[in-house]
């Protein structure tokens, strides 16, 4: 075992979602699934020796029992439950703002990324990426960097190193009312929402096609699968019972205005994770548009991220 292991990963923004899990356990997803690991958001996590227990820390504060609880299940994977008593971890949610974008994705991913080093399993990418998914599914992503495909047989990989130096645009709404967690929403589309099975044909579709536009460097074929998967993704949530909104007016009105951009010539293509921020998707030629239109309404906070590399060790000891 190290004395002090620090690791860092890049939040990722899916452009092809993922939504339900064919195995609950075994987070083995329906259909794959596509992201841009994102620079200026990310989560560096400290695993070090204490003097005695386990506990966990998070942003500056000690995490709820539940909370630890399930770090420590998922530590359970490099190291035996002994091994946990005097470890600490200690975990921050870093960038520009810290509201809004806490990522689960980051977060599994640096902590995975950190205990293969600390715990010395050095498991190799694959089995990492297995191990990382059962902690967040969408955490497998982020240990790669730029375009990262996550098949539904569990391989993960990148695509595209550079991610076509794309830039995502966070627009961060108010947050009012707590939203329904993702894994809660997603199990309940899957169970009753009449388009869930169009959504795994589409998906499994859209999937190839992405594949194929980054391939021949279609810039506009992935803006437009990326807005339709979300949007999509959205629909199947809204027809189940009950149905899961994430959305509201604000973002609904974010989405008409890039529309709107689009018709204008614009690179500019939403989408839209579990709650009610908006991602668009551009580039270097379109940001100033969509700056200056993100500047009519209502936003909190505006993040401008690049794409990034995968989970990294920063510190080793
Ligand atoms: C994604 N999301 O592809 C999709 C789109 C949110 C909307 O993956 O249940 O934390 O732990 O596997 O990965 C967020 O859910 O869910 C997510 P679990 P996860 O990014």
């Amino acid at each position: 075992m190290k004395k002090k292991v620090i690791a860092k990963a890049p939040v990722n923004i899916a452009l092809i979602k993922y939504w339900g899990k064919e195995h609950e356990e075994e987070v083995i997803p329906y259909t794959g699934s596509l992201s841009l690991s994102v620079s200026e958001l990310h989560t560096t996590t400290m695993i070090t020796e204490c003097p005695q227990g386990f506990s966990f820390i998070l942003n500056g504060k000690k995490a709820s029992k539940e909370d630890a609880s399930k770090i420590k299940k998922f530590l359970l994977h490099f190291a035996q439950e002994h091994e946990l008593e005097g470890i600490c971890i200690i975990s921050e949610n870093t960038g520009p703002t810290a509201s809004g974008v806490a990522s689960s994705a980051s977060g599994f991913a640096a902590l995975s990324k950190a205990a293969n080093v600390f715990f010395e399993t050095y498991y190799d990418d694959q089995t990492l990426a297995n191990i990382t998914r059962l902690g967040s599914g969408s955490a497998c992503r982020s240990l790669y960097g730029g375009l990262v495909v996550w098949e539904k047989t569990g391989e993960v990989y990148t695509i595209r190193e550079d991610g076509f130096d794309f830039i995502m645009v966070f627009a961060l709404l108010n947050h009012h009312r707590k939203s329904i967690s993702s894994k809660q929403a997603m199990k309940n589309t899957v169970k009753t929402s009449p388009f869930y099975p169009t959504w795994v044909s589409k998906t499994t579709q859209d999937l190839v096609a992405m594949k194929h536009a980054i391939h021949v460097e279609d810039l506009k074929a992935i803006g437009e699968l990326t807005q339709s998967s979300a949007l999509a993704m959205h629909a199947s949530m809204l027809a189940a019972v009950p149905p899961t909104l994430y959305l509201n007016s604000h973002s609904l009105e974010i989405v008409h205005a890039m529309i709107q951009l689009q018709e204008e010539g614009e690179f500019a293509y939403p989408t839209m994770d579990a709650g009610m921020h908006v991602k668009v998707l551009t580039n270097q030629q379109s940001l100033h548009k969509v700056l200056e239109t993100l500047e009519h309404f209502k936003v909190k906070d505006i993040v401008v991220t690049h794409p990034e590399k995968g989970a990294q060790i920063l510190h080793e000891e």
